[in-house]
């Protein structure tokens, strides 16, 4: 690399959200970040960048983060910092000896949520997890988006097969639990996501919002609609139920089971769901009709109706509908992205509950287990018992339910290694803490979350400033892989793990693809390149399959390259053994019959919500000043009502099942009366970061319960949780 002189402006996509925002960066003569600005030229984001986004530079040389590996003395409690290779002697010692002892099943993984935004977590993770060879696998996957991926794989035969609203044309959307004006949308990806809704409103579209608080999103919405937390599958249901009744269902796709959903609709008549909801049946019946009438529609779902009881069944039926209207995979619907890198590799349909977690028997989805387990196979004796954990970009201590639970759970482990930027919450338990180099260190590329784009779209960026001594994040993923499998986890014969793995990936691929003679011809300054240029090769606009792109287009292209709006896929992407959409998948029929039981249950009294907030980001943007200055974020939002009526003060105790927590009180009307709302992921009283610490807040997931689960995906659920108030 040639000599640093001056300042310069590079590129980078932003790791931060699923928005995927282009950045233009500038860094100093040393490498450091000195400004951040949306990038114009990226045909996506055009210039987009939210306050996190502007964070950016802060967050890459946070002086609080972890820079070298970490090692915990259990006897003191204290840290010290510890060469890479003494940190990996002492995993290759220990690890192996726990599994040794007590099986693979005694080993666990948990993954978090950068993962998603990581190309060490996309190609990467699964190396770690094939060494590992465990059925204990979490992530952060079950306490977020597993009921759609379940509802997806059953009725489309691949979990990964998402539709999304195509926003840019569509003239009618139903948007429930979701707020992008706050969160940039999620399983949505769609920079700019505010801009493209006020588009949509200046075309003469229309958007409605179903959430029990009036969001900013909600503001800007053409209609707000309260619900009950915990009841959009009955609103859904009351949609479907009417659509039939009134004969507006036009499928435009072939599909199997329309009978069984009419039938299982039948219980669920607009009357009959609107004192569940809090929603009048009339406007049960003008939704569907809205829905029937629009040119084009879509409904879209998000994590306020993952996270709550009937999950999968609340996402089976937002898809329902749009077959049910025509919208499902046509322009304007809810269409199917078509990534350039990492589409559909799965040729036989999802199955679901494989096998079942030892303690509870929640069944396995995608080759998971549900975190709300995780306590669970940790306290519990017996065979299979988990002992020795890893953790990658996660913080479960405050993102999953039950967190003081899990608190103490992780404190019984015999042997702990977490990969991340911090020590926190969670990784303070972890006898080793391995850390990713600087986000700017890093190379990007959006493996997953442009499967879920809105337009198609690619961008690939080369860290902007050289690694030095250190392993980057994959190379640290595939040292570790190496090492809790016994195996030499530095350069053998001159070859190195990441090599090594990344070789027999190249080699495997070409030899399925029948082009094993190509080898040669992958371009990239290493391995974890050339597989990305393979991937693009064979992808659907790939060079190797009919196309033109491979990884030198995208090098050339550091803006990112506009690969057209979002195309017809079925009945090309179906992986159902019949090739045509389920829309009654037995599973799901099967979890109908308890919410046809709780039709007519009474609320309770109070339920606690969560939300999301604009300047955090889960659990680990809190120690950035400027997120986090001002007021306390971390309150309890409450309707006036409720705050009289129970004579409450400042400050409440709220209790739950799972727990207690003492929390200031915010009254606002934007929260409908019973509900009450606690961001997630604050807690950090007893932090080693010191931004955070100051702003501590309380940890959410002390009154959540991991003893209840959404049946089907064994989610967590964070919406609608039964509380008690009572004056501080
Ligand atoms: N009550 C309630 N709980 C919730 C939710 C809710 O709405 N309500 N939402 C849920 C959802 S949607 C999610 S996704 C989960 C999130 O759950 P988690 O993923 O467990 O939590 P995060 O706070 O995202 O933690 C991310 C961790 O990754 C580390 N990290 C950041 N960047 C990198 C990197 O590049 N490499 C590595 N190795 N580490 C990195 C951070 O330091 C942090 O420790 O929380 C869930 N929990
Ligand atoms: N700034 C910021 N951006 C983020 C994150 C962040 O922490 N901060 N987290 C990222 C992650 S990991 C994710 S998964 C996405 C999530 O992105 P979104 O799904 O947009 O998440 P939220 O903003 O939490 O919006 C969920 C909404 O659901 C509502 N709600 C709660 N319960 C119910 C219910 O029972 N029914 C209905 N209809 N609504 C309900 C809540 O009031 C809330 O307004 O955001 C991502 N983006
Ligand atoms: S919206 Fe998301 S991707 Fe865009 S700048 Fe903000 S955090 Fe980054
Ligand atoms: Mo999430």
């Amino acid at each position: 690399m040639a000599p640093i002189t001056d300042s310069r402006n590079l590129l980078r996509t932003c790791p931060l959200c699923e928005a995927v925002c282009g950045l233009e960066i500038t860094l100093d003569a040393d490498d450091h970040v000195t400004s951040v600005r949306g990038d114009k030229a990226d045909p996506f984001s055009k210039g987009f960048l939210c306050p996190k986004g502007a964070s950016f530079g802060t967050l890459d040389e946070d002086p609080d983060r972890v820079t070298e590996p970490m090692i915990r003395d259990r006897a003191t409690d204290t840290w010290r910092t510890a060469s890479w290779n003494d940190a990996f002697d002492l995993i290759a010692e220990r690890f192996p000896a726990v599994i040794a002892e007590h099986g693979k099943q005694a080993a666990a993984a948990y993954l978090g949520n950068p993962n998603a935004h990581t190309v060490a977590g996309a190609l990467y993770v699964p190396v770690l997890l094939r060494a590992l060879s465990t059925k204990n696998l979490f992530s952060a996957s079950t306490a977020d988006q597993m009921p759609k991926q379940v509802a997806s794989g059953l009725m489309f035969g691949d979990p990964l097969t998402v539709p999304v609203p195509d926003l840019d044309r569509t003239d009618f959307l139903l948007m429930l639990g979701a707020n992008p004006l706050e969160s940039n949308g999620s399983l949505c990806t769609a920079p700019d996501f505010p801009g493209r809704l006020k588009a949509l409103q200046r075309r003469g579209g229309r958007f409605v919002v179903v959430d029990p608080r009036v969001t900013r999103t909600a503001k800007l919405a053409d209609e707000h609609l309260f619900i009950r937390p915990g009841s959009d599958a009955y609103l859904l249901f009351g949609i479907v139920h009417t659509l039939f009744a009134e004969q507006l269902t036009d499928v435009r796709v072939e599909v199997d089971g329309l009978d069984e959903l009419r039938t299982a609709a039948a219980a669920f008549s607009p009357d009959s769901v609107a004192l569940r909801t809090g929603i009048p049946a009339a406007t049960v019946i003008r939704l569907a009709r809205e829905l029937a009438a629009a040119p084009t529609a879509a409904v879209y779902a998000r994590i306020g109706t993952c996270t709550a009881e009937f999950g999968t069944i609340t996402q089976w039926l937002v898809d329902a509908i749009n077959a049910l209207t025509g919208n499902l995979d046509r322009p304007g619907g809810a269409m199917f992205a078509s990534a350039a890198a990492g589409g559909i590799t799965r040729s036989r349909p999802f199955r679901l509950g494989r096998w079942t977690s030892r303690v509870r028997e929640l069944p396995e989805a995608m080759g998971e287990l549900p975190v709300a387990t995780l306590a669970d196979e940790i306290l519990t004796p017996g065979e299979g018992q988990i002992r020795a954990l890893v953790t990658v970009a996660g913080n479960p201590v405050l993102s999953a339910p039950s967190g003081a639970r899990l608190d103490a759970a992780f404190a019984q482990l015999d042997f702990m290694v977490s990969v991340d930027r911090y020590l926190n919450e969670t990784t303070r338990h972890a006898d080793v803490i391995l850390p990713p180099p600087r986000p700017v260190q890093s190379p990007h590329y959006d493996f997953a979350l442009l499967q879920f784009a809105v337009h198609n779209y690619a961008r690939y960026s080369r860290p902007l400033v050289p690694l030095g001594d250190r392993p980057s994040e994959s190379g640290v993923l595939a040292r570790l892989a190496a090492a809790v499998s016994g195996m030499p986890h530095e350069s053998a014969d001159g070859v190195d793990p990441l090599t090594g793995v990344d070789e027999l990936i190249i080699a495997g691929t070409l030899q399925k693809a029948g082009m094993p003679e190509r080898r040669a011809e992958l371009v990239g300054l290493d391995t974890t390149e050339q597989r990305l240029d393979l991937m693009l090769r064979l992808g659907p606009y790939g060079e190797w399959n009919g196309g033109t792109l491979n990884l030198q287009v995208l090098l050339d292209n550091p803006h990112g390259i506009d690969l057209g709006p979002l195309q017809p896929r079925l009945p090309e992407a179906l992986r159902t053994a019949s090739k045509r959409v389920d829309l009654a998948p037995q599973p799901l029929l099967d979890d109908v019959s308890r919410m046809r039981a709780r039709l007519a249950d009474l609320a309770p009294d109070v339920v606690l919500i969560g939300r999301r907030q604009l300047r955090s980001n889960n659990s680990w943007m809190h120690n950035i000043g400027q997120l986090v200055s001002g007021s306390n974020r971390c309150t309890l939002h409450i309707n006036p009502a409720d705050v009289a009526r129970l004579g409450l003060g400042e400050h409440a105790v709220v209790k739950s099942a799972a727990g207690t927590l003492t929390v200031p009180l915010e009254p606002t009307d934007t929260i409908m009366p019973g509900v009450v709302s606690l961001p997630h992921g604050w807690g950090h009283a007893d932090s080693t970061q010191t931004v955070a610490r100051q702003h501590a807040g309380v940890n959410a997931n002390v009154l959540t319960d991991d003893s209840v689960v959404d049946v089907p995906s064994g989610n967590a659920i964070f919406n609608g949780v039964p509380v008690t108030l009572n004056p501080a």
